[in-house]
């Protein structure tokens, strides 16, 4: 795939033969590229000292994970088995070229202070480049009127609010503040919409009649709470006249209120993820424990909910498809078993891995005619790079635009094993599902995914970036 080029150094690499597709268009050309940028889409582009032939290949935009966790700080003795290493590490070898996890304010800190101890948990770390969401669960004077617009101003654009967590939720009057400050500086709100009153209300019955195995967190989570927190976000962000985008919509009743928010014209935007794809609530029935393995909020619903999910991705209901990589280990004293030991399904860690498995879960999608390969590049780089402020740097393919380029073999299909996976979870809930691969992956110009193999680039070469203004449509 490599060549010495002797005589030239136009380009410091040419892709020849490219069949590109971005969210809207498709046409064949030879890709040049200079530093870490495109700077030519030509025909017959002059030799480079690396050259990838791209033959037979779809060529497009490196992903945007717009929703991932990495080492974010966990309370009670948890402690993500992923950083910022060998989490973009796996993100790359699934496609992902950008990944934007959650610099999160713990109850009490500064939200500046806890922006500053993320940069110091990625610098030297990322492999991949990356943008941070912040998490605001104390949104106090200082908060609201000084620390938040002043971050908008220096680039983190976006933030997430709670609806549950004890540790993490906001109640409506403190969710009206966060929108008011989103709106009078331009920023988008996230929303993890489930009511935290009647989680709690329905936990405290399992447990009293000593329900405690990991299916029952699906039943302290219905989909009636999450329907209710979604209407309830709705008619705040339309109280505030400021858009919001609801995450990890599991299936269709939320689906159900948020058509009918987009129905009346109000700028609702959402989220949904491959565990609602491919998982269902009885998947937390597994043997003995392993349910805990498929644990997160909200919880995967039924065979129904999952068809929703996928007309609602066909459809234009979700602009973004992101991975909501919460990576806890099975067998680890900091993860699914907390402190060594099985824990009461209320207190197991939320969340399933995915950050390498999202964009070939979703190109099963295309593979079986749910979506257009331009709907695959929208929601999983083109529309999260444009909402997060990355664009057009990133989830794009033009000229000036970062050279993050993925190109796949639509016909060359691979079971997911969690033995092949980059990540530094000892799991994946979809080991065994049959799905095409990335086979070269670029970023900023530098080949690492060759032929399917990762190439050891050193961590710290991913970079921060700033975020601009999200863009809405
Ligand atoms: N739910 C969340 O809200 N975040 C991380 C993972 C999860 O399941
Ligand atoms: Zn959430
Ligand atoms: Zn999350």
């Amino acid at each position: 795939m490599q060549r010495a080029s002797s005589n030239s150094n136009t380009f410091d690499l040419v892709i020849r033969h490219a069949d590109v597709v971005t969210a809207s268009e498709r046409f064949t050309c030879d890709i040049g590229v200079r530093g870490h940028r495109i700077v030519s889409l030509g025909e017959d582009l002059p030799e480079a000292a690396v050259e990838i032939d791209a033959e037979g290949l779809l060529t497009l935009p490196g992903g945007v994970d717009g929703h991932c966790h990495l080492d974010q700080p966990m309370p009670d003795g948890m402690r993500m088995a992923d950083d910022f290493f060998t989490g973009t590490r796996s993100a790359v070898c699934g496609g992902t070229t950008t990944v934007i996890p959650f610099a999160a304010q713990i109850k009490g800190q500064s939200l500046v202070a806890a922006v500053e101890d993320y940069h110091r948990r990625a610098t030297g770390r990322a492999v991949v480049d990356y943008s941070f969401h912040l998490i605001v669960t104390d949104p106090s004077p200082t908060v609201l009127n000084e620390e938040l617009p002043r971050l908008i101003g220096q680039g983190y654009t976006s933030f997430k609010v709670y609806m549950t967590y004890d540790d993490l939720k906001l109640n409506d009057r403190q969710m009206l503040d966060v929108l008011d400050v989103a709106k009078r500086h331009g920023a988008l709100v996230m929303v993890h919409a489930e009511n935290a009153e009647c989680v709690a209300w329905l936990t405290d019955r399992l447990v009293e009649q000593s329900l405690s195995a990991p299916r029952y967190h699906a039943a302290a989570r219905p989909p009636v709470v999450e329907r209710e927190a979604t209407h309830r976000a709705i008619a705040l962000s339309e109280l505030v006249g400021v858009p919001i985008l609801i995450v990890h919509v599991s299936g269709r009743e939320a689906i159900e209120q948020i058509r009918w928010a987009q129905g009346r014209g109000l700028n609702i935007l959402a989220e949904t993820c491959p565990q609602y794809l491919y998982l269902t609530a009885d998947d937390l029935s597994g043997e003995g424990y392993d349910g805990a393995k498929c644990v997160c909020s909200p919880p995967p619903r039924d065979k129904a909910d999952q068809q929703a999910v996928w007309q609602g991705l066909a459809g234009g209901v979700f602009s973004v498809f992101s991975s909501d990589h919460a990576p806890f280990s099975y067998h680890d004293d900091h993860g699914k078993k907390l402190g060594g030991v099985e824990q009461p399904f209320q207190k197991i860690p939320n969340g399933v891995p995915g950050i390498e498995t999202r964009m070939p879960l979703l190109f099963n999608g295309v593979h079986e005619g749910h979506l257009s390969l331009h709907q695959f590049v929208a929601l999983t780089s083109y529309k999260p790079a444009r909402l997060y402020g990355l664009y057009p740097r990133k989830g794009t393919m033009s000229v000036g635009a970062d050279a993050d380029i993925v190109m796949w073999d639509p016909s060359l299909r691979k079971r997911i094993e969690n033995a092949n996976l980059h990540h530094a979870v000892d799991y994946t809930p979809y080991e065994g599902i049959e799905v095409s691969w990335p086979v070269h992956c670029i970023s900023r110009g530098e080949v690492l995914v060759k032929h399917g193999r990762y190439l050891n680039p050193p961590p710290g070469r991913g970079q921060f970036l700033s975020a601009c203004r999200p863009l809405l449509d």
